[in-house]
């Protein structure tokens, strides 16, 4: 790992987000790219994070600091990860689903979908069923994702399905599925669309399904 990345992933690590900052900024005037800077430093970052509260060494105020670092890192990635001025290929209604507060994986989601020219509506975190149904009305969108970071959350995936389904909307839309505990084979038992492992696969799941 080059010194820089070191930098950013302790940064991510002991929640520090001047330092991840000012990594990612380096790294990026060392002509790193973004999606190295994004995978090596900051994700793998927050798998650490993930191991350690597993393990009981971290509780939520150092999960909650490592996430605000890990933002303040993809806030300067941003830019580069979104197209800007492309004719939108198409709109998308995106929402962590209810119960569920983790946002970043879905942040990063709406970045590369940003990046493969939709035009994204980010309904946020926890999310009800009747926010994506309503959001689909209003905007005319033809695609959602939908993410989940909880098994016990996940459940609200199917939920959201059926209210679709429930305001004969289902037809109409193309519904897209991810996040850490989902699974392909899950994907399609709650008859969703499609299932992506990650943000970059989500943006080319996307693209298909807008054709
Ligand atoms: Co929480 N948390 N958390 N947490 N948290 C996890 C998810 C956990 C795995 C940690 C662990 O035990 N190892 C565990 C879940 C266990 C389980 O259900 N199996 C857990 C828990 C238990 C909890 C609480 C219950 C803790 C508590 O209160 N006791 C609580 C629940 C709160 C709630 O939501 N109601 C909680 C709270 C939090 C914080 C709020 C403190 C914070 C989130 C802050 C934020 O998001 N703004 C937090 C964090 C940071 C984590 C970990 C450490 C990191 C998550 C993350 O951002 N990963 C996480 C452990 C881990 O993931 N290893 C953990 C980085 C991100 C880039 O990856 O989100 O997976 P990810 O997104 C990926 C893919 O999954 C995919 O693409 C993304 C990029 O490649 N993807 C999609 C995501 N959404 C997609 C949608 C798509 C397609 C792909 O649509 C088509």
């Amino acid at each position: 790992m080059s010194t820089v990345i070191e930098e950013i992933f302790q940064g991510i690590l002991e929640g520090d987000r001047d330092q991840v900052v000012d990594g990612v900024s380096r790294a990026l005037d060392s002509k790193m790219s973004a999606e190295s800077i994004l995978k090596e430093g900051m994700m793998s970052a927050m798998a650490e994070v993930g191991r350690l509260f597993e393990e009981g060494e971290y509780f939520v105020p150092e999960l909650l600091v490592a996430a605000r670092a890990m933002q303040g890192g993809l806030e300067i990635l941003k830019p580069l990860l979104v197209a800007e001025d492309v004719e939108p290929v198409g709109k998308i209604v995106i929402g962590t689903v209810k119960g569920d507060l983790h946002d970043i994986g879905k942040n990063l989601v709406g970045m590369m979908l940003q990046g493969a020219g939709f035009e994204v509506n980010d309904l946020g975190t926890d999310v009800e069923p009747a926010k994506f149904v309503e959001a689909v009305k209003t905007s005319g969108a033809k695609l959602v994702a939908m993410s989940a970071l909880l098994t016990t959350t996940m459940a609200n995936m199917p939920a959201t399905i059926e209210a679709f389904n429930q305001a004969g909307l289902r037809d109409q839309v193309k519904i897209m599925v991810g996040g850490a505990p989902v699974t392909d084979n899950f994907a399609r038992q709650i008859g969703a669309d499609g299932y992506a492992p990650d943000a970059s696969q989500a943006a080319k799941l996307a693209l298909s399904l807008a054709v």
